[in-house]
């Protein structure tokens, strides 16, 4: 048996801060019509695609903060690629900031959405693991805000039946949790999608510069392994305002091996024909949950309170 799922990871160069969505949009539906000439299901595009990654700035005024947001999904400039994609009988996966009124106030979350082949939102993820910090430090050389602009996530790690599979989502930093994976992994899940904004550099830990292409490697391939599963990792890539962003966005097997990648750090798609039944053999044998798991052997270190402190 196999059940072909073709995705195009749809990589994106930088993002000036005064681009205006328009013509992000109009960059995202050329890759889109690429997608769709390779006979794509699916176009997957990275985090908070819309616009430039404003959590690198500090912002005073809230309204500086939310001309960054989604107020509407669709809007009046994010339509053209629900309508675009009905068009071409194509799916897609979108990251954005969206701003929510939701339990009587306003709510911020970075949040990713997939959209069927008939333009509905199939599955709605928000960013869990917010990485960086809340205030603004000045000794960076650009600031990681998520943590002041953003909620934790509200939704979980949920799965939905869509494209003849079991499709999740996660974002960025939620790649480097194993978590992520594992919750996503004991609801069946076949292919998480998931886009990123990742610096080169690493300002609190700068000995890790020179690994940030092989820890996301590392992150993406164990979670596809580990839970039988494909992972389809797309980035914002390049110089953007300064600040140096790594590519390598892919498409990796449940084998853990990567299938395709993009080799450039702008505007780049890579196709691969995703067999969601590949999953089977290691869903069955070495990573069958139901036989090899030993939840009951986990709870007894989960109840152990912290970690033993190094030695002295
Ligand atoms: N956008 C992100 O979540 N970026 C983080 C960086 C800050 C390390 C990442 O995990 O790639």
């Amino acid at each position: 048996m196999s059940r072909i799922v073709t995705v195009g990871a749809a990589q994106l160069g930088p993002i000036a801060r005064d681009e205006p969505r328009a013509s992000v949009v109009s960059r995202m539906l050329a890759l889109m019509q690429q997608a769709k000439g390779h006979g794509c299901d699916i176009v997957a595009y990275p985090e908070l695609a819309l616009t430039t990654f404003f959590p690198r700035w500090h912002f005073t005024e809230q309204g500086q903060i939310d001309a960054f947001f989604e107020k509407e999904m669709p809007s009046a400039e994010t339509e053209p690629l629900f309508a675009e994609a009905k068009r071409l009988d194509i799916g897609f996966m979108l990251g954005y900031a969206e701003l929510a009124q939701e339990d009587g106030r306003t709510r911020r979350f970075n949040t990713s959405i997939l959209v069927d082949k008939t333009g509905r939102i199939a599955l709605k993820y928000r960013k869990v693991h917010l990485p960086g910090h809340a205030d603004h430090q000045p000794w960076r050389p650009f600031q990681h805000l998520e943590k002041a602009y953003f909620e934790v996530g509200n939704l979980g790690f949920p799965v939905a039946r869509a494209f003849g599979g079991i499709m999740g989502m996660c974002i960025c930093n939620d790649r480097r949790w194993p978590e992520t994976y594992r919750v996503m992994g004991l609801q069946g899940v076949e292919m998480i999608l998931l886009g990123y904004n990742t610096p080169l550099h690493n300002p609190p830990a700068p000995e890790h510069d020179a690994l940030s292409n092989f820890h996301n490697q590392l992150s993406m391939q164990a979670g596809a392994y580990q839970n039988g599963t494909w992972v389809v990792g797309v980035a914002k890539a390049g110089n953007e305002e300064g600040v140096l962003h790594i590519g390598q966005t892919q498409i990796i097997a449940p084998s853990g091996e990567t299938v395709a990648m993009c080799t450039t750090l702008g505007d780049e798609l890579c196709v691969a024909r995703c067999d969601l039944d590949l999953t089977k053999s290691y869903k069955s044998t070495t990573f069958n949950f139901a036989v090899h798991r030993q939840p009951q052997a986990y709870g007894l270190i989960v109840e152990r309170k912290g970690a033993i402190p190094p030695p002295e």
